[in-house]
């Protein structure tokens, strides 16, 4: 770590105790910027990093709501808005019973610089609950989403929070939050909230937009050394919105899906993974992975809370959530001879497990560069509300598809300028910052 930084992390690190993953997303950010501080010493200057460091707000809130049985259940709220030098605040909320403050500041820490990659006008925050919405009815959603809105409306709007879905949070539960807010307000604010149905405003291609995204990423990063992904064997952890739609692009890019999952654990599919089936198990029942081997036949396996990176590929995906991926799983997959890893998830490898695929000649794609494609397109979504226009599927996914192109390009560039080829952790990083910094630079002292 560079003798400025360090100091830095350490204040980082006394003022937020206890909250390991907004440390570990700090300390890769830091840990990347050594080269650029030394070229640009006025970056450092104004304690501009500290700055970027500590979220411009924090919101922290109760939401009560009333269960199916008559019982008053009590969630915790949050909305952290952490930077705005390049837009309003956007980024996710996330539904899940892991959810805290520091998960909360990692994800909005690095929406930060995944939003300055796409290029687009686009600050960084992030919010959600601790709500659990397993097993929970569709009216009992909707009760929790109101109780959310009903106090999280003050402090959004289209020139200021704009936020969408993440793990737990999908297109039912932005139409009841978007719905509690048109009630409040009396607006019919369409670029308040990304991911909406299409029959209200919402944009094509944003469903599948963060695993296409990831792919077209990976395609790029494959490209470098001559090859692609037809005939590779691909393994994609998690089933959820992100996994669904990296599987689809592997298929229409002739690889062959091997193995995905949920929390309880993978299924492995010599035939190749029936992605109409886990569609049908996971959008539309939304039951287990496990119900895979029973309705697919002898073709697969279900391994109850085994590791998805056991299994043999050549490409992996994780796109379930962060710190899925460890040492150990990464070297057991460098021994099976994977050549390219694409982090549709945030922050899913452990930095143990990055460090030994860049080792071993891995190429290897962060989060917040791989998987920018979902955020991207919510600005896509926000440009046609603003010009009250609706694009097709095709003009949509062509320009996710140059956008990703981009990133691709400037992580690599950038790497490439600091004299560390093919690291794209290294080139994501500084290319994001710079983006960042030179906003807040022009801006004063925020
Ligand atoms: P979903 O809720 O649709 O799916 C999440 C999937 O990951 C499920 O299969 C879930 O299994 C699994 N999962 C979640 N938490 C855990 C856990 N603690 N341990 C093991 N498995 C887990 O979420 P998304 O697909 O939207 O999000 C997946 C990842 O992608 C997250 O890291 C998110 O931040 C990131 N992301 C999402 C974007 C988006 O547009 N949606 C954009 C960019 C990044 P189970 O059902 O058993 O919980
Ligand atoms: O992590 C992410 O980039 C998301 N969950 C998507 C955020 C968005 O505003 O579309």
């Amino acid at each position: 770590m560079d003798e400025k930084l360090q100091p830095i992390l350490d204040e980082v690190l006394r003022r937020n105790a206890g909250e390991e993953e907004f440390h570990q997303a700090v300390r890769e950010v830091l840990e990347s910027l050594g080269p650029v501080v030394a070229r640009h010493p006025a970056y450092a200057d104004g304690a501009l990093i500290e700055r970027l460091c500590e979220p411009e707000r924090q919101i922290i809130f109760r939401v009560p709501w009333v269960d199916d049985h008559a019982q008053v259940q009590i969630n915790r709220g949050f909305r952290v808005q952490f930077n705005s030098a390049l837009g309003p605040y956007k980024g996710g909320l996330r539904f899940h019973p892991s959810v805290n403050l520091g998960i909360i500041k990692f994800l909005g820490f690095e929406q930060t610089f995944k939003n300055a990659l796409t290029g687009l006008p686009i600050g960084g925050g992030k919010g959600g609950s601790d709500f659990n919405p397993r097993g929970r009815s569709d009216a009992e959603i909707m009760r929790f989403c109101q109780s959310f809105m009903t106090e999280m409306y003050r402090h959004l709007g289209e020139y200021t929070d704009v936020p969408a879905g993440d793990i737990g949070v999908g297109g039912r539960e932005i139409g009841y939050l978007f719905g509690q807010y048109k009630r409040i307000t009396n607006r019919y604010e369409a670029g308040v909230l990304t991911g909406k149905g299409l029959v209200y405003g919402g944009s094509r291609a944003r469903t599948e937009a963060t695993g296409f995204g990831a792919v077209f990423f990976v395609r790029q990063m494959l490209a470098t050394r001559g090859t692609d992904f037809d005939g590779k064997h691909a393994t994609v952890s998690g089933s959820g919105n992100v996994a669904i739609y990296t599987m689809e692009k592997i298929l229409q890019f002739g690889g062959k899906v091997v193995a995905c999952s949920d929390s309880g654990g993978y299924v492995v599919d010599e035939s190749g993974i029936d992605l109409d089936l886990v569609k049908q198990i996971k959008e539309i029942r939304r039951e287990r992975i496990s119900e895979y081997p029973r309705l697919k036949g002898a073709s697969a396996h279900y391994i109850e809370k085994g590791r998805i990176w056991d299994v043999p590929c050549e490409i992996a995906m994780p796109s379930a959530t962060q710190n899925e991926l460890n040492g150990k799983d990464a070297r057991q997959l460098v021994q099976n001879g994977v050549i390219a890893v694409g982090e549709g998830a945030n922050m899913p490898s452990t930095p143990e497990a990055v460090r030994i695929f860049q080792e071993a000649g891995v190429l290897f794609a962060p989060g917040k560069a791989a998987n920018a494609g979902g955020v991207a397109t919510s600005a896509l979504e926000m440009q046609q509300n603003a010009s009250r226009d609706s694009w097709s599927f095709r003009e949509t996914e062509e320009r996710l598809e140059r956008i990703m192109c981009n990133i691709h390009d400037s992580c690599a560039d950038t790497a490439e300028q600091y004299g560390s080829p093919g690291n794209y952790v290294l080139g994501a990083n500084i290319a994001g910052f710079v983006r960042v910094a030179e906003a807040m630079r022009a801006l004063g002292l925020i």
